[in-house]
């Protein structure tokens, strides 16, 4: 039993208590006693699998239910009292409507079950940067997952009896029904309800809820960032050390580029890499009129499939202890397996559903059956990533150098171009965008805009968020420089140009030598793009003309993009910052000279 003397909390806990009606309550104290109680239980009850404890010591595997396997944007709320602060791109509940439908949810839905009370702290316990997050939830999964992901326990509530803002979470799986699957948030109130589910995104409410959502609205409240990207830091032999952030959509590969291996050819430099963070950075103006960064989370909630030696070494590490994983393939000695990963194809397994499964099953219509979801997870700390920051826990975070922005464009966009400046940094960001692959539903090519891949996570209407982005480079001294990079430009036959993964170390280096000012660049309508000879190839061969391909900037390509920009930023109408309507402008006349 845990005391509070934080009678906000205490009085709130009581009345979500009353609503949902759990037998009992438990609260979440951090220690390593009641974790290892908490994966008893979860394992007797069938909600978690011990793996073997020889080869993969610590790790568990869970199995969602089979419509319940990744974030759903749709059923995804933004419940502020006037809808234009929602804006455009979000869904839209009104707080009252929203909390109406979702009791009715709630109401009764822990009987029979115990209500865990974690107190969480997003950011080193106390630092400025932090802020504190209160989840009541039914699913000890959620509860063994969340002491993976963030700091957790009693030092948070010692905290709170200091301050007494935290953010009001509540989560239910209830049936894990998708009919009745909601995830609320509510900025105003500063709370967050989620029901009906049982993934990672949608539950682990710390994450994308709360550090991306709720925050990027206290963030335009209180002038920091709470923005969707990794952090890193490259330092040199000599022992200085550059960091930088950055913001890709979904699937481009920021778990891959924040733990990055220097390739064979770059060796001889002598570079190591320093991982802060692959998914958030939250961002703040320091006295010295720079921008410094803290990642709130302390674990990753990486993708399974496509993770071996090859892609990232560092993970494989990673995940060889104290790991959940969930929706990947069983093996018969106790051990897991995805498509793309380390070693064989076992001869058979439990697939992601927990049916038997062999290389080649097909299902009724002639389709190859996946052992592991396309979408299966590990949780895992970063402290076991051999590349761990040594400033992970540094309450004044990492200085940022760099901000990058990216997307997966196969044709278009350069390798590697910098903004002219900040306003220009900020449009480009406001720009960026994917294209479907075959692997996606939909026409293949699609552009798809994801803002500052911001898009399904913003708390607020985009347009004002813009506005955000253009205020704070005005408060800035020395703000970071903006780039754009994009791995995956492809030839006529739709091969990639460039090789990515741990070859992108080399576009990070003429960034940084940008930043550092020690080389020139070519100015063109997009913005500075290399010389091919500042960047370095030892060691890497491309076939001939490739580099100057990766580097060029089609001005007929870019008029037609510009019409489609033009096409999604109308959308936000009045809200929208006439800074970003003179980029645009800038840029078509650049494009037509
Ligand atoms: C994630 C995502 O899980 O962006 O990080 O969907
Ligand atoms: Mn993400």
């Amino acid at each position: 039993m845990i005391f509070t003397h934080n009678k906000k909390l205490k009085d709130w806990v009581m009345k979500m208590a009353r609503l949902c009606q759990p037998d009992n309550i438990v609260w979440i104290d951090g220690s390593d006693s009641q974790r290892q109680a908490l994966e008893k239980e979860a394992c007797n009850a069938g909600e978690i699998i011990l793996l073997n404890q020889q080869k993969l010591p610590g790790c568990f595997l869970h199995r969602t239910a089979i419509d319940d396997v990744a974030r759903t944007e749709h059923l995804t709320f933004i419940c502020t009292k006037k809808k234009h602060d929602a804006g455009p791109t979000n869904n839209w509940m009104s707080p009252a409507a929203a909390y109406k439908k979702a009791k009715g949810i709630f109401k009764g839905a822990m009987v029979g079950r115990t209500m865990y009370v974690i107190p969480f702290s997003m950011g080193p316990v106390g630092s400025t940067f932090s802020k504190i997050g209160v989840e009541l939830t039914d699913s000890r999964y959620v509860v063994l997952n969340m002491l993976i992901m963030a700091r957790v326990g009693e030092i948070v509530l010692r905290e709170l009896e200091k301050q007494d803002a935290f953010t009001k979470c509540l989560h239910s799986k209830a049936g894990l029904d998708i009919n009745k699957r909601l995830i609320l948030h509510f900025p105003e109130d500063n709370t967050i309800w989620s029901v009906g589910s049982g993934y990672g995104g949608n539950v682990l409410l710390g994450k994308k809820c709360l550090s991306l959502r709720i925050a990027s609205y206290l963030a335009k409240r209180e002038g920091w960032f709470a923005e969707h990207m990794l952090i890193m830091g490259i330092e040199e032999p000599n022992g200085h050390i550059e960091y930088i952030a950055a913001a890709f959509p979904s699937a481009c590969g920021k778990t891959n580029l924040a733990m990055l291996v220097p390739p064979e050819g770059l060796k001889i430099k002598g570079y190591r890499i320093w991982t802060v963070g692959d998914d958030i950075s939250w961002m703040r103006i320091d006295s010295d009129g720079s921008l410094w960064a803290i990642n709130p989370e302390i674990g990753f909630f990486g993708v399974a499939p496509g993770t071996n030696s090859k892609t990232n070494p560092s993970m494989v590490e990673t995940i060889k202890k104290n790991t959940i994983y969930t929706n990947v393939l069983l093996k018969s000695d106790n051990t897991v397996w995805w498509e793309g990963s380390d070693g064989d194809i076992p001869d058979e397994g439990v697939d992601w559903q927990g049916r038997p499964w062999k290389p080649g099953l097909k299902d009724k219509e002639g389709k190859p059956v996946l052992g592991a979801h396309p979408n299966s997870r590990f949780t895992t700390p970063i402290i076991n990533c051999p590349s761990a920051s040594f400033r992970m826990e540094q309450h004044h975070g990492v200085p940022i150098s760099a901000i990058l922005f990216g997307g997966r464009r196969q044709h278009l966009a350069s390798l590697v171009y910098e903004a002219l400046s900040w306003q220009h940094g900020v449009f480009i960001g406001a720009t960026i965008a994917s294209e479907r692959t075959a692997a996606q539903v939909g026409a293949v090519g699609e552009v798809r805009r994801d803002p500052m891949a911001m898009l399904p996570f913003c708390g607020y209407n985009m347009g004002e968020y813009f506005k955000h982005w253009l205020e704070m480079g005005k408060k800035m001294a020395k703000p970071p420089k903006i780039f754009h990079v994009n791995w995956f430009r492809a030839d006529e036959n739709g091969k990639f140009l460039w090789p990515g993964f741990t070859e992108n170390l080399r576009i990070l280096e003429w960034i940084l030598d940008r930043c550092n000012n020690k080389v020139q660049a070519v100015n063109t309508a997009i913005g500075y793009v290399p010389r091919v000879q500042d960047i370095d190839m030892s060691g890497l061969k491309l076939s001939e003309g490739s580099l100057e391909k990766l580097l060029e900037v089609d001005k007929e390509e870019w008029i037609k993009e510009s019409e489609s920009i033009k096409k999604f930023f109308k959308q936000f109408k009045k809200n929208f910052p006439e800074e970003l309507w003179q980029e645009y402008d800038a840029l078509c006349s650049r494009l037509k000279s």
